[in-house]
């Protein structure tokens, strides 16, 4: 637990890293000064949410780096590039399934065979990786957007990770919570120029205290559909610190690179 941590907590920072150097000096240093409110420091609690039932998002699936991911078919899995290590054979990562507390009995584990990369993916936008499993496991997948129209209302996070920013622990109890959809517009008041608008999409409240943190990443942003089914809008990628107030999680936006995905999932 302690060595998958560590990678993921590395991972995580290289992930911060690379989207400060992106913006330059300045945007790191402000990044780094950025207190968190007192409030938001004692909350216990994805941040601020609450433990999800066992079953009761049975496509998600936590990974041995530390980070999270859902079903998108059932011997592959949809998470973020900056929890991988780049595209080819990959048997080092283990994925775990339908159990919402990772020491309960019944946890399905699973060795990953292979890992594809978003094409193109250099640390900013395009937040995306598929893993293909070494056999299929037997449980419900998320459906993805492959329309802008569900990038709008209240969404549901779900993860493993920090409880609090900076625990860097992670959790082993899935906690989930709702956030709200924020607007290119209005996320660009905090992170500027270094938000992709039409590779990112912000979720979170003004008053913050409810986000993803670390640990979280690669995990599925989703919200029900027209039908009443879950589908999969967005994947946990960054943000400065978690929870705070003004500054919003930001998420792979998954519509844009839903043909993308599809397409990088039949040659898998
Ligand atoms: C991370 O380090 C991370 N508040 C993930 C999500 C957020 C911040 C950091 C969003 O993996």
């Amino acid at each position: 637990m302690t060595h998958t941590t560590t990678i993921a907590a590395k991972r995580g920072g290289l992930a911060l890293a690379k989207k400060a150097a992106a913006a330059g000096a300045v945007a790191l240093a402000v990044a780094s000064l950025q207190p968190v409110s007192a409030a938001h420091a004692a909350d216990a609690r994805v941040i601020g949410g609450k433990p999800a039932a066992q079953n009761e998002f049975p496509f998600m699936v936590h990974l041995s780096m530390g980070c999270g991911g859902a079903l998108y078919k059932k011997d592959i899995v949809l998470t973020a590039a900056h929890c991988m290590d780049g595209s080819g054979n990959n048997t080092r990562i283990t994925v775990t399934a339908g159990v919402a507390d990772l020491n309960s009995a019944g946890a399905i584990k699973v060795k990953s065979t292979k890992v594809k990369v978003a094409p193109g993916y250099d640390g900013v936008g395009k937040d995306w990786a598929l893993i293909k499993l070494a056999k299929p496991i037997d449980r419900p997948t998320l459906k993805i957007a492959t329309t802008t129209k569900y990038n709008r209302g209240t969404f549901t996070i779900a993860g493993w990770g920090d409880v609090r920013e900076g625990a860097g622990t992670g959790t082993t109890k899935l906690q989930k919570a709702d956030v709200p959809f924020v607007s290119d517009r209005a996320c660009k008041w905090h992170y500027g120029n270094r938000l992709v608008p039409k590779q990112e999409l912000c979720a979170g409240y003004a008053s913050g205290g409810i986000d993803t943190c670390q640990g979280d990443s690669g995990g599925p942003m989703f919200r029900k559909d027209d039908a009443g089914k879950w589908i999969q809008v967005g994947i946990v990628s960054w943000g400065d610190g978690c929870a705070r107030s003004g500054v919003p999680g930001v998420y792979t936006e998954v519509s844009t690179f839903a043909k993308d995905i599809a397409k990088a999932a039949s040659t898998l």
